[in-house]
């Protein structure tokens, strides 16, 4: 089927003020400056034109006068957009599916209040259903924040707990007579926002100060995300990130200079088939699950005839492309700079779209791997 397309969704969650809009902003903003300018093999297009400009225009406004985005910036908390190639060629040697994302964000205020009025009540659960469908999500945690309390843990665990309580309060009305869920996102990456306010916090030192002062509140808030769903060894919050949407220094707004911004999509897309995979290998997923997420997950990056340097791996000819998939991204994901660019450029050459941009997209996490601002999880 022509244009259908392929699904991916993440889900933002972070107490108000804590970086969501200007994150989203700063990113399209961004990636509309590298398509024109071709830095990118891809464009990140609003499937809302409304929200498109909206985000465009907040972006602007940082770089050029700035100013920070008002606080009630988008009226809604679904956004899509398509990932779709700069370079027409390569989407135009058969019909193209594109890969879309969808952002979920949810709103702050829903934090830590554990008594809504009735109405505000459904729309939480509305909204929260609705984000079932993510894979991943992003938990925020706001260097500001973390900067006014001396001891840090006093913060850390109140977002930890807030949300935990929140979720607490809310699991009834979410699982229909009690039957644990199937799809939920299942992996949780800790991202501290910000990050620009701690310029000589690494990843690591991050993960160990979570660590250091939330073990306990982090096993809580594992054991209810477990209470959610079914195969629950399939669940990790491992993966540890850092993002600065700009660096604000003395009254200016530079959203040029950004930090883990660029791993955003590939976390949103890639990370999670790698996951999935080492979670398909060590037998912890639900077949049903499985099967589905192989279409959704992995098709998108295995439709098309592979190039040369894959064709190269030990994969049997007319092995399914399921288990080409298990076979190669593990592979990929090996793979030195040097052959991933490579990779790339052959992909490209072969107007191979999604081999490209897996190519890249790993390119991407790995970069941010050795620049220490994003950490993998151990599975
Ligand atoms: N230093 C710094 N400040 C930021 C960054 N992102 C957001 N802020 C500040 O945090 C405020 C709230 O951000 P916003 O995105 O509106 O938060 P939201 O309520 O989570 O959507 C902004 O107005 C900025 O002043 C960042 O990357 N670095
Ligand atoms: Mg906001």
């Amino acid at each position: 089927m022509a244009n259908k397309s392929f699904e991916q969704q993440i889900a933002v969650f972070g107490e108000s003020g804590s970086g969501k809009t200007v994150l989203l902003s700063s990113l399209y903003g961004s990636l509309v400056d590298a398509a024109r300018e071709k830095q990118e093999i891809f464009s990140f297009q609003a499937a809302d034109q409304d929200l498109g400009i909206v985000l465009r225009q907040n972006y602007l406004q940082m770089a050029r006068e700035n100013k920070v985005p008002l606080p009630t910036a988008f009226k809604s908390t679904q956004h899509v957009f398509a990932i779709t190639p700069t370079d027409k060629s390569l989407g135009g040697k058969r019909p193209t599916r594109t890969l879309e994302l969808t952002w979920h964000d949810y709103p702050g205020e829903w934090f830590g209040k554990d008594s809504l009025g009735e109405s505000e009540e459904k729309e939480r659960i509305k909204t929260f259903k609705s984000l079932l469908g993510a894979d991943v999500a992003l938990f925020l945690i706001d260097a500001a924040r973390l900067k006014e309390f001396p001891g840090e843990e006093e913060y850390l665990n109140a977002v930890f707990n807030h949300f935990r309580n929140s979720l607490s309060n809310m699991k009834d009305r979410i699982l229909d007579d009690g039957k644990k869920l199937e799809q939920f996102p299942r992996l949780w990456i800790i991202a501290l926002t910000k990050a620009d306010l701690l310029p000589e916090m690494t990843v690591g030192d991050f993960q160990d100060l979570v660590i250091q002062k939330s073990a306990a509140e982090l096993n809580e808030l594992r054991e209810v995300l477990s209470s959610f769903i079914v195969s629950d060894d399939a669940l990790s919050i491992d993966d540890y990130v850092l993002l600065s949407s700009a660096k604000f220094a003395s009254g200016k707004i530079d959203p040029r200079n950004q930090k883990g911004i660029d791993i955003l999509l590939p976390l949103a897309t890639l990370l999670p088939v790698e996951r999935f995979l080492k979670w398909n290998k060590l037998k912890l997923l639900p077949m049903r699950l499985l099967s589905k997420k192989f279409a959704q997950l992995v098709m998108p990056f295995m439709q098309q005839k592979l190039p040369k340097l894959v064709k190269k791996l030990p994969l049997h000819k007319n092995q399914k492309i399921i288990n080409g998939a298990v076979a190669l991204i593990p592979t990929i994901a090996e793979m030195a700079l040097d052959d991933l660019l490579e990779l790339k450029s052959e992909a490209l050459e072969e107007h191979e779209f999604y081999v490209a941009l897996m190519a890249d997209f790993m390119t991407k996490l790995k970069v941010a791997e050795s620049e220490h601002v994003f950490a993998e999880g151990q599975l």
